[in-house]
């Protein structure tokens, strides 16, 4: 039996899409019950990722994107994880106020998601996030983060397709591809390229490009504040989206993707009830003070407490 605010969701109302972003954020229970009803609905919005360094011009792009989209009759879920609001403190502010521009339109729904420490969180929240807005009917949702680290890497594995950003003369492109974009990107676009002449740029990342799955990433040029280049962004998406579907590799991608998600979910969630019922557990108390007078030493004590995780497995 689908609830109330599932029902809302289906039908694409702002309001409860917002309510169950803010459910599946927070995650446990009530997100595991509102995914159970959501999911058989979900399945139909092509998922992008956008990432690179920061000040390339991600969110820029994301928001010419978003009007191309809608010039092309789709509508557009956009998230936005910015790992540097958990210092600052604010939310993305710039980035609300310059995406706002769709925000009020029908067919454009825009969030924007505070990263946190733990990582494998924020890929499972996202990841529910998509559903939801996938649940509202959003054709396309495109998801943008910053940085070249974990988080990239963990978001690329959530989506069916990947931008990478970068700049011409970031000076550091094959620091960048060190970083690991190179592995991630399915699509790459040189932004700025009005600043500086993006041939150079585009060589050097293009020669280090290989050829995956049969599809050999395309390295584009932008000027994201004009638009320039956007429609041709699209276009390669939908001609990514178009190679996905032959040969059945978005759903090959996808089972991948489901693999290590349903075991990252599933060691999360374990580690969680672990550490809860070992609280008042005796023997683990036991376990501690013996290591601690040095009656027995940690790398035993571990492995004993596997055991004694398995026993309380079994009880429960
Ligand atoms: N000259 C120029 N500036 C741009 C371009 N695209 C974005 N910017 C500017 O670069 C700055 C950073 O853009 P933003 O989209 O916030 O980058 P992000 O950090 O990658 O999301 C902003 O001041 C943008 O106006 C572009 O194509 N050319
Ligand atoms: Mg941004």
């Amino acid at each position: 039996m689908a609830s109330e605010l599932s029902s809302q969701v289906l039908k694409g109302d702002h309001r409860a899409v917002a309510k169950a972003i803010s459910i599946v954020e927070a995650g446990g229970e009530p997100s595991r019950k509102l995914i159970q009803e959501l999911y058989p609905h979900t399945g139909k919005a092509f998922t992008i990722g956008v990432t690179g360094p920061t000040g390339t011009g991600k969110s820029t792009l994301v928001d010419k994107m978003v009007g191309e989209y809608r010039e092309r009759g789709c509508s557009v879920g956009v998230l936005a994880i910015d790992p540097s609001s958990a210092f600052t403190g604010g939310a993305l502010l710039g980035d609300r106020v310059r995406m706002m521009d769709h925000s009020l339109e029908k067919k454009v729904y825009i969030r924007s998601m505070a990263s946190r420490g733990d990582l494998g969180g924020l890929a499972r929240a996202a990841r529910n996030t998509m559903r939801v807005l996938d649940a509202a009917g959003m054709d396309v949702v495109i998801v943008e983060t910053v940085g070249a680290g974990q988080t990239e890497v963990q978001i690329a594995s959530t989506v069916d397709a990947t931008i990478v950003v970068l700049m011409p003369q970031l000076g550091d492109e094959v620091q960048a591809f060190k970083a690991g974009f190179a592995e991630i990107g399915d699509l790459f676009v040189i932004n700025k390229s009005d600043i500086v002449n993006p041939s150079k740029t585009i060589y050097n990342i293009a020669s280090g490009l290989q050829e995956r799955d049969g599809w050999r990433p395309p390295v584009l040029k932008t000027v994201a504040v004009k638009g320039t280049g956007v429609p041709a962004v699209v276009d390669a998406i939908e001609k990514f989206q178009k190679h996905l579907d032959t040969g059945s590799l978005r759903e090959k991608r996808l089972s991948k993707r489901i693999r290590s998600e349903l075991v990252d979910a599933a060691f999360s969630d374990f580690y969680h009830e672990t550490v809860t019922r070992l609280g008042d557990q005796k023997e683990f108390d036991s376990l501690v003070g013996r290591v601690v007078k040095r009656e027995l030493d940690p790398e035993t004590a571990a492995s004993r407490l596997v055991g004694i995780i398995s026993k309380i497995g079994e009880k429960a």
